[in-house]
């Protein structure tokens, strides 16, 4: 059978030889049945094997600043992923624990011919596939369902910024961007029931529960379909000129599914070319979800100090180090950010909007990581409460595009030097007025009031 996954999406992490027995798929990052081609590989290889396929997710019992709020979201996506697969005789199981001891165990005891997972930048989970790897003795592989072209393959080393990835990335867009074949029922594999206890596995989570579920986002593959088509409906027409207005509905609102992989990118990306509306805004938003979002991957994939100054680069650290001394005109702890008290009412709108509705607008994501740099004592700090924040209160923060955001914005990265001032030396600044020439500001601190 010819292959129905590109080869270069999938990156052998052991030599290991085919065994026989069950594929097991480790879903961890691309938590979706449809457009998944780490699943369709999979499958695949089942098929070649005449062997049955199973799907297992590692709960783990902390991931890093998440709270209820974003578990919550997933288990709730993981529910509806369950019953799909049933559909197609597919079993999934949930297991909960450090994945090197949970998925080792399991695929022994299901005497696994195969594992296959799939790819994310973020240390945490190179780290837990590293254990893995170490551990078993199957084939084991990683296949880049996120990205449209694979991570890897784009480029082998870390981009100085969308300008260098650009080229790179629509040299090949044009091979990966292919419709996806569907997910068959399993032939191999017998009638499957739903087993997971969802009750029991969140009783036994031990995650802050003090960050709640938000009414905004319905979690799961159904709700991003729709998600995606009521963009593409109502608001994709005024992406363009209304992006960076957080007074108007013109954001896809995708992110918190993209990050927990409930659609696929590619899906957006060819749903969006076949829509008729307007070009402009069309280009405007592949920009960014195809450009600036494996950008990235690209820079957490490569950079491993993607969370820390150091992955700063080599002007930025400098010109962040000659301004350390500059007298700061406001400087607030962690608390009174978190409390959204500053004396500036945008930012604290900003804050609200995030801690309430779980998503703050994209515009204002800018504004507020670039003043905690102008309100803190060190930029080591402005960042480590930026990130908390960012990981505690966003349903899409713990991703690349968090990490990399708050670089861009406290740490120069993908950006150019600019005129030389207090505090942020030459990394960009944006004021209140700037603010203010974009939109109503008044409307906006209004709608988030304390
Ligand atoms: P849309 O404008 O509709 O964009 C569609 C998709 O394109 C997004 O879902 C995202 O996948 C991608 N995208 C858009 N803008 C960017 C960008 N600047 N960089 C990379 N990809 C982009 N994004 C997250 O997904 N998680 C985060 O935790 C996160 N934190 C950020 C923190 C800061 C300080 C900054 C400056 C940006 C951050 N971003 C983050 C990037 C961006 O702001 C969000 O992706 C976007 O606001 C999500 O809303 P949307 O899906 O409605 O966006
Ligand atoms: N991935 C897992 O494999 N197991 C988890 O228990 C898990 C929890 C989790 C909680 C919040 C969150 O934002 C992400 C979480 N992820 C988990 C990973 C996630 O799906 C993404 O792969 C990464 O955050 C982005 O690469």
């Amino acid at each position: 059978m010819a292959s129905i996954t590109d080869k270069k999406r999938i990156y052998m992490l052991n030599k290991i030889q085919a065994g026989n027995g069950p594929v097991l798929y480790w879903m961890s990052r691309d938590q979706r049945v449809n457009d998944n081609w780490a699943l369709l590989f999979a499958q695949e290889i089942a098929f070649e094997r005449r062997a049955s396929l199973q799907v297992v997710f590692c709960l783990v019992p902390r991931f890093l600043d998440a709270t209820m709020r974003q578990y919550e979201f997933m288990l709730n996506g993981l529910k509806e992923l369950e019953h799909t697969l049933k559909m197609l005789n597919i079993p999934f199981t949930l297991l909960a624990g450090k994945p090197e001891e949970e998925i080792t165990r399991f695929t022994e005891n299901i005497g696994a011919g195969a594992v296959v997972t799939d790819f994310s930048p973020l240390k945490i989970q190179r780290t837990w596939k590293e254990a893995v790897r170490k551990v078993i003795n199957v084939p084991f592989c990683e296949v880049d369902a996120h990205n449209i072209v694979p991570c890897r393959e784009v480029s082998d080393k870390q981009e100085f910024g969308a300008y260098t990835l650009r080229p790179k990335i629509y040299r090949q867009l044009d091979s990966y961007l292919i419709d996806f074949p569907h997910i068959q029922k399993h032939p191999f594999n017998e009638p499957v029931d739903e087993s997971v206890n969802w009750e029991n596995e969140r009783r036994k989570l031990k995650i802050d529960t003090g960050v709640g579920e938000v009414e905004r986002f319905r979690p799961g593959e159904s709700a991003a379909k729709r998600m995606l088509n009521d963009f593409i409906d109502m608001w994709l027409k005024s992406y363009a000129d209304s992006r960076n207005d957080p007074n108007k509905n013109a954001l896809s609102n995708l992110s918190p599914y993209l990050h927990f992989g409930q659609i696929s990118a590619q899906r957006v990306v060819l749903e969006v070319q076949k829509s008729r509306k307007k070009k402009q805004s069309r280009d405007a938003f592949l920009e960014e979800l195809i450009v600036r979002r494996e950008l990235s991957d690209n820079y957490c994939f490569y950079n491993e100090g993607y969370d820390s100054f150091e992955g700063f680069p080599a002007w930025a650290q400098k010109t962040l180090n000659e301004h350390r001394a500059d007298k700061r005109d406001y400087l607030y702890i962690v608390d009174e950010f978190e409390q959204a008290r500053t004396h500036d009412p945008l930012w604290n709108a900003a804050q609200i909007e995030m801690v309430t509705t779980g998503k703050m607008h994209g515009y204002m994501r800018m504004y507020w990581a670039k003043k905690i740099l102008e309100w803190t004592e060190t930029p080591e700090e402005a960042q480590a409460i930026a990130i908390y924040l960012n990981d505690r209160y966003e349903l899409d923060g713990r991703d690349p595009n968090g990490y990399t955001g708050i670089a861009w914005s406290i740490g120069g990265v993908h950006d150019r030097a600019w005129a030389e001032r207090p505090v942020f030396g030459k990394i960009r600044y944006m004021n209140y007025n700037g603010a203010k020439r974009k939109f109503d500001v008044d409307a906006y601190v209004t709608k988030f009031k304390d």
